[in-house]
């Protein structure tokens, strides 16, 4: 599927692929096929396209661990993923907030200590679509319903030892990371590189700047070769493509936290269904239900599952690890009954945060986290 839709005869792609794995710093053997915005194939059964964006599915879900493998990971582009050797490529630190202007190259940063952390990424529109479709106020932009997030384990170096060697001053106020691809025009509007402040205790605390995504290479679509990690976090915050760190003394904006996601840093409590949107069930079948909840505070306290609209609430089981910056999964029995039926997940974090029944509007239609009412069909 890769090879016809870059038009490449398959000898051809033999041959780019193997001159690119005897040479594993150039450009990921993917990026050779380039034809779109996203680098990797997006097989319909496990992506939704919206374009420069790609939404996970949540019924290609169910067979999975929890950490989303690299190739079925959701892809949130503003241009198109760019083609970086690494091999030439520099992580530039700069600015009145440190010392010693810094130009690491990608060696330098394997040498720096290295560190791994189970971390969900999600899209601040994750959800985006409900407020239309749930509370008939659409918002603009990509219309995702929940496949706008994914867990992975990166591993790379802590944010903090990278601004330390830089010998950050105490006068720091903002850390500006920058992405190295194209910037972004809309509207007749150049608003430059994708770039978003982070205030440097956040940097400090428990931010990655990742090499590595489930123990391979970043892949292209996911910002090789390095991105930052921001764990609970907005997506925007885990700039990809790192290209340059600008640390100031004062506060500052760009379209990034000002025209787009003002004011939003941690992403509140969701939760989702392991199952196809209108998914069509058996009428008088034990079937189990399946879903996952997570939240940017803290872990998840409990879930709890309605099947009639909302009218009476089951505890569902809550299995495997349930960690802080990760999703728990879950599980409940039902045996439904025939007809059109609401299903409805409710998650509490450790914070005492729950899914309200809905949310107020806001124009970016960010932060969608009211409960889901997930539509089967049992006959
Ligand atoms: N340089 C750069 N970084 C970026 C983006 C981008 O377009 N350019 N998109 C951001 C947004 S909005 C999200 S939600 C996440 C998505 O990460 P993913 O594509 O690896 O899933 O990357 C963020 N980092
Ligand atoms: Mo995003």
């Amino acid at each position: 599927m890769l090879i016809e839709k870059a038009g490449l005869s398959r000898r051809r792609f033999l041959q780019l692929a193997a001159a690119a794995a005897s040479v594993p710093l150039l450009l990921p053997r993917d990026a050779l096929s380039q034809a779109g915005p996203i680098v990797k194939p997006l097989p319909p059964e496990w992506f939704v396209d919206h374009g420069t964006n790609a939404e996970m599915r949540w019924d290609a879900v169910r067979e999975l661990g929890r950490l989303i493998p690299n190739e079925r990971f959701f892809v949130r582009n503003h241009t198109r993923t760019p083609a970086i050797d690494a091999r030439t490529w520099r992580l530039a630190v700069s600015g009145p907030g440190i010392r010693r202007p810094l130009s690491l190259s990608y060696r330098d940063l394997e040498r720096l200590p290295s560190c791994s952390l189970e971390s969900a990424i999600e899209c601040a529109g994750n959800g985006r679509s409900f407020f239309g479709s749930q509370q008939g106020t659409p918002a603009s932009g990509t219309p995702w319903k929940l496949g706008a997030v994914g867990v992975a384990r990166w591993r790379g170096v802590r944010l903090g030892d990278v601004l330390e060697r830089a010998g950050l001053r105490r006068s720091a106020v903002d850390v500006v990371p920058q992405g190295l691809d194209d910037p972004y025009v809309t509207g007749g509007v150049d608003y430059g590189r994708v770039r978003r402040p982070l205030p440097v205790g956040k940097a400090l605390d428990d931010v990655l700047v990742a090499l590595e995504m489930n123990g391979r290479d970043l892949p292209p679509d996911h910002g090789f070769p390095a991105r930052l990690v921001v764990p609970g976090w907005i997506g925007i915050a885990s700039i990809k493509w790192l290209g340059s760190l600008e640390v100031a003394t004062e506060t500052v904006t760009t379209p990034w936290n000002t025209r787009w996601y003002p004011g939003l840093s941690v992403q509140p409590v969701k939760s989702a269904f392991e199952l196809a949107w209108d998914a069509a069930l058996r009428a008088g079948r034990r079937v189990v239900l399946h879903g996952r909840s997570w939240s940017g505070h803290a872990p998840i306290a409990k879930v709890e599952v309605s099947m009639d609209g909302g009218a009476r609430w089951t505890r569902a089981r809550l299995e495997g690890a349930n960690r802080e910056r990760s999703w728990v999964r879950w599980q409940l029995p039902w045996t439904p009954r025939p007809g059109r039926h609401e299903l409805l997940a409710r998650a509490t974090d450790r914070t005492g945060l729950v899914q309200p029944a809905t949310v107020p509007f806001n124009e970016g239609g960010y932060q969608f986290w009211a409960v889901v009412r997930h539509p089967v069909t049992v006959a």
